[in-house]
């Protein structure tokens, strides 16, 4: 206590930054700061991708539009619209196919599984999401994809959320857990099927991101 110098690790950060894991309930590992020393990385990655198919506000079945914008990559992307939610190999805006998964997205979200105790996790699509302040996703459930026993990876990055974590049906009484900037998810197992959603995030500025969050949505969808 007290005295001890500031020492980093080999990687340069302070001990408050060094990865940890942690159990939240069945089924959910947090691997806090997990993404962290790739931050930058990321931010490029993520401009790669959206430089091709750009961020757009997508409609529900319902006809509402989504105050969260989404993109994706890899070999399937998650859209929807009019006909309903499902996945497509054909990005709808570009008429084109998604641009690849990044190296590095799929080097984190296999190696992010393989810590939680999934080493076969193979996402063939990544589902990038980002909020304004302001916005927000409701309580809903994951159940487009064809392998429910493939677990979810979800990076965060930029300003923080406020998660809610709920039951089997919606009106299930919700846990909240903060998602912070570089923390990494692996929802598998009981709580691949549970209600969740993200509360409206509050203003702020990130360094990095500006005024956003980016939550970056591995799955196994085909
Ligand atoms: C828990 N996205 O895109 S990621 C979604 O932060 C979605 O953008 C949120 O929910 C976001 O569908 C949360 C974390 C997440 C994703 C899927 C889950 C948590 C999950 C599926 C089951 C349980
Ligand atoms: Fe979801």
């Amino acid at each position: 206590m007290g005295e001890a110098p500031y020492t980093p690790d080999l990687f340069g950060r302070a001990d408050c930054m060094a990865p940890w894991n942690e159990t939240v309930t069945e089924g959910v590992v947090h691997l806090h700061h997990y993404a962290l020393a790739k931050e930058r990385e990321l931010a490029a990655a993520i401009k790669s991708v959206i430089h091709v198919s750009p961020l757009r506000h997508m409609v529900t079945p319902g006809g509402f539009r989504m105050s969260v914008s989404t993109s994706s990559c890899g070999q399937a992307g998650w859209i929807t619209d009019g006909a309903g939610y499902r996945y497509s190999s054909r990005d709808p805006l570009t008429g084109k196919a998604w641009p690849e998964m990044p190296a590095l997205f799929m080097q984190l979200a296999q190696s992010a599984a393989n810590e939680a105790g999934y080493p076969d996790f193979l996402p063939d699509s990544c589902l990038i999401n980002r909020y304004r302040p302001g916005t927000k996703m409701s309580l809903h459930q994951d159940k487009d994809e064809r392998n429910l026993g493939q677990p979810i990876v979800s990076i965060s990055l930029g300003l923080p959320a406020i998660f809610q974590f709920g039951g089997d049906e919606r009106s299930d009484k919700t846990q909240r857990i903060a998602l912070m900037h570089g923390d990494v998810f692996v929802w598998g197992g009981v709580s691949r099927l549970k209600y969740h959603g993200i509360l409206p995030l509050k203003e702020g500025s990130h360094p990095i991101f500006g005024a956003n969050r980016f939550n970056l949505t591995f799955r196994r969808a085909r």
